[in-house]
């Protein structure tokens, strides 16, 4: 009785530290952007966890600069406002990059003020691809212990997470506020990369040249941002013993249907009536 108290007791401390940390962390990343200041030619990478964020950030930077690769961590030159703002750095730095400046963002949509100056690009990746690709991630960066169950029940099915799959991408595509957001596929990408690349450009008034599609298609390539696994992936070191080679994975689709068991699937496909069916003409 009393080892059973003192588990669940813990338990509970653990719950209230985590909510707690997570408080502080957006309280931050609020702090931190009262004071950016925001221009017309901003281009926001919006994206649930693990959907092709680092692959859009790759394309649009060959798509708005000379694309030159030497960079040390994509970060450098497409960065991640939360992750700064976690790491205490000054908004200056953000204010001071060149133009224009394209920015990662997993930040769900209330988050974003009703008008922006810049421009959104939202990538929606398959849930059940996204369940997979979400697992190795916690697994190698997290907790090693973790089973696909455990994940997916944290992220899918639990409504009251700040990061349900389902919520988060619900909103974004419902778009109360009509925010400038152009919609691509991490699919789209994956089966019409030229025609997805064109849209993009379309969409942010680039006249797509050969030479800047042939740069978009080698760097943007699967096969080439693995070989440059370190520019891409988390910075080490983020934790002691984690895993450094698998930020870019495997970059398939259906994957999904290979882990989730039969009853994960009829959850998700119900779910997914209710909540991203109604907006799936936007994708
Ligand atoms: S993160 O941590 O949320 O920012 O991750 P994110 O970049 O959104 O997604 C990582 C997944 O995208 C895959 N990826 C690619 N797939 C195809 N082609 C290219 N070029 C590419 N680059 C990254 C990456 O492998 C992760 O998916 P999984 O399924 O885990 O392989």
């Amino acid at each position: 009785m009393y080892k059973k108290f003192v588990t669940l007791l813990l338990k509970l401390l653990v719950k209230i530290y985590k909510n707690l940390e997570a408080t502080i962390v957006e309280l931050k990343h609020q702090l931190y952007f009262m004071d950016f200041e925001e221009r017309d030619s901003d281009v926001f990478v919006v994206t649930y966890l693990k959907s092709g964020t680092t692959w859009m950030q790759v394309i649009l930077y060959n798509l708005l600069t000379d694309g030159n690769m030497d960079f040390e961590h994509i970060y450098d030159v497409s960065p991640w406002p939360k992750n700064q703002s976690i790491k205490n750095e000054p908004v200056s730095k953000l204010n001071s990059m060149p133009s224009p400046r394209i920015m990662k963002s997993h930040d769900d949509y209330s988050f974003f003020s009703k008008e922006i100056k810049g421009k959104i690009i939202y990538v929606y990746r398959d849930g059940k691809d996204v369940a997979v690709s979400l697992y190795h991630h916690h697994k190698n960066y997290r907790d090693p212990n973790i089973t696909f169950d455990e994940n997916f029940e944290e992220f899918f099915t639990k409504e009251k997470a700040v990061m349900n799959w389902f919520k988060f991408n619900k909103e974004w595509l419902e778009n109360k506020n009509n925010l400038p957001v152009l919609y691509v596929t991490y699919e789209q990408l994956k089966n019409n990369f030229e025609e997805t690349v064109a849209r993009i450009a379309h969409y942010l008034n680039i006249n797509l040249t050969e030479g800047i599609l042939n740069r978009i298609r080698e760097h943007g390539s699967f096969e080439f941002m693995k070989e440059h696994e370190s520019k891409f992936g988390l910075i080490p070191p983020v934790k002691e013993n984690k895993v450094y080679n698998e930020f870019i994975r495997k970059g398939k689709t259906g994957e999904g249907n290979e882990y989730m068991n039969d009853n994960q699937i009829a959850f998700f496909k119900k779910k997914y009536i209710e909540y991203i069916k109604p907006f799936e003409h936007k994708l």
